[in-house]
């Protein structure tokens, strides 16, 4: 695979919460770091995706009373799954992660800020309706490809690879730039999701 200037690279959720020691650890999280760095420096096109929630969050298991981190709740747009409270804007914790190089970035995306309403994905909030932008923005900038790297596997980078397909961008996931927090299965389901929908799984070093 050779980089193009038409090719994005989505950089998801490095955040400290989701490294080691963070609300919402994700286990190994901060080894996708110097992967990132290293494939940032190569790409033309790069966005970082911050999760940036409100206190008292709707997918904050605290928010609801009776219930604990992991378990699910339906809520007006479907199921969705309650985590320890994280990435609380403003908080050391919603901060990327300090060895990031976010400099050579041109965009920003900040997700999960509506109270009501979570969002795993950089495109769409989990109403798969709301947007957040960044299709149109990519349309605008001329990126036929976006490249996937980040925290979670299985949860932001898996919804975010799904809805580049959706939005009709070839899409690639970095295998070794992300890492899962594999929740009953949910690394190994994700792969299979994404492999069934055309999304390309690939090592940085094939890239
Ligand atoms: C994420 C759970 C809750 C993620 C964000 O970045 O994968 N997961 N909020
Ligand atoms: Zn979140």
């Amino acid at each position: 695979m050779t980089i193009k200037d038409t090719d994005l690279l989505l950089v998801i959720d490095v955040q400290n919460d989701f490294c080691p020691g963070g609300a919402l650890a994700v286990e190994d999280g901060d080894s996708v770091v110097p992967v990132i760095n290293e494939l940032i420096g190569r790409f033309t096109n790069v966005v970082l995706t911050q999760d940036w929630h409100p206190a008292g969050h709707s997918s904050f298991a605290s928010s609801h009373q009776g219930q604990s981190p992991f378990g699910t709740i339906e809520l007006p747009y479907g199921q969705q799954t309650l985590w320890p409270d994280h990435c609380i804007q403003g908080s050391r914790g919603a901060e990327f992660h300090s060895d990031l190089i976010t400099d050579p970035s041109s965009l920003i995306i900040r997700k999960g800020m509506n109270p009501a309403i979570d969002s795993y994905s950089a495109f769409f909030e989990n109403d798969h309706s709301t947007s957040t932008g960044l299709a149109g923005y990519l349309r605008d900038r001329n990126i036929q490809r976006v490249i996937c790297t980040g925290l979670a596997f299985d949860f932001c980078v898996f919804y975010s690879a799904q809805d580049a397909v959706k939005e009709q961008f070839e899409t690639v996931v970095v295998t070794d730039a992300c890492r899962a927090i594999d929740m009953e299965g949910s690394a190994q389901s994700a792969q299979d999701a994404m492999k069934a929908n055309g999304v390309s799984l690939v090592t940085s070093a094939q890239l």
